[in-house]
């Protein structure tokens, strides 16, 4: 398949590149990239701070492929954790060929909204300004005093207002993308979806289950790993996950009485999976305790979330 691309002459005027998505947490930057490939493939919950590593989606269309970039959302980082998140960041606006500032609409500005402006005129990339969840916003009008901050700030591309959950102008941002990103071949083979392999997809699904279920403190103290991924046959893979908290108090709230928390997240977690590969999944959980893995190099490493 990647030599039917490499030899296929350049259709011309295909376009392709590295578009990235930078935000406050919670701005919907993970539930754009989930509508615009179609497919889940990255974590999304109502409590900040839920991506925690780059992840690539692969939008392709006869016109163009747009690889879009996933970011955490952008924060004060405490913890080792949070300091590699905002170096994934950094990171990402570095390599990209478009970057896109995407901010919840229907709340105020506040002074994370000038920091992560700030970081995107860096960047010094081409920008466009993305206001979501106008689902939630009726009088349209509403958006004016937001587009004009914006625009005293900066010189930017194209502004789009948008819907990640209704998927209201996505249509009109794909056409957005493709026209800012240079002439080239595909970077991706047509039916890729991502670049995260399939062990990491799985983690994912189940850490987001786990902030759908828990609390407040849990979301943070929670890494999921894939420690053996088995493909039986064509109609059933095996997984086996760890999940990992700080302490014996936290464990217990994840398993929940008679197990029944840890259950309903695997249950959850294992159609979702299912649906992705399109067959039966065995999925076990296990909880382990590791104190301090949020500022442990090596437990981070092995999470996946790597220096940048
Ligand atoms: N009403 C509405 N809610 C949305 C929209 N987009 C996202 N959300 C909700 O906003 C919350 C945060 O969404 P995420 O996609 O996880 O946000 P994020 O920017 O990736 O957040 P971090 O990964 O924490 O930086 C979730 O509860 C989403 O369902 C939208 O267009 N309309
Ligand atoms: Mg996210």
């Amino acid at each position: 398949m990647g030599e039917e691309i490499s030899n296929a002459p350049v259709r011309k005027g295909f376009r392709s590149g590295y578009v990235a998505l930078v935000g406050r947490p919670n701005a919907g930057k993970s539930t754009l990239l989930n509508r615009m490939v179609g497919e889940k493939i990255a974590a999304v919950s109502n409590k900040p701070q839920t991506t925690r590593h780059r992840i690539q989606g692969v939008i392709t269309r006869p016109q163009g492929q747009i690889v879009l970039v996933d970011t955490p959302g952008v924060h004060q980082p405490g913890y080792l954790l949070n300091r590699r998140m905002m170096a994934a960041v950094h990171d990402a606006l570095e390599g990209v060929d478009l970057v896109c500032l995407i901010r919840d609409a229907s709340v105020p500005t506040g002074n994370g909204d000038r920091f992560v402006l700030d970081l995107v005129k860096r960047s010094d990339k081409p920008a466009l300004l993305l206001l979501n969840k106008t689902d939630k916003i009726e009088d349209k009008r509403q958006l004016l005093p937001l587009i004009e901050w914006y625009s005293r700030e900066h010189e930017w591309r194209g502004v789009v207002p948008l819907s990640a959950r209704t998927g209201d102008q996505l249509e009109d941002l794909v056409k957005e993308f493709v026209e800012n990103l240079p002439e080239g071949e595909p970077i991706f083979e047509e039916d890729e979806l991502t670049d995260q392999p399939m062990r990491a997809l799985v983690a994912e699904m189940v850490r987001e289950k786990i902030l759908h279920v828990t609390g407040e403190e849990i979301p943070y103290v929670t890494a999921v790993v894939t420690e053996r991924y088995e493909e039986v046959s064509d109609e059933l893979t095996r997984v086996y996950c760890a999940v990992y908290v700080e302490r014996p108090s936290q464990k217990r709230i994840v398993i929940g009485k008679g197990g029944a928390r840890l259950k309903e997240v695997g249950t959850e977690a294992r159609r979702d999976i299912e649906r992705l590969l399109g067959h039966k999944v065995y999925l076990e959980l296990f909880v382990k305790v590791e104190e301090g893995w949020r500022d442990s190099p090596r437990a981070l490493s092995e999470m996946g979330i790597e220096e940048q």
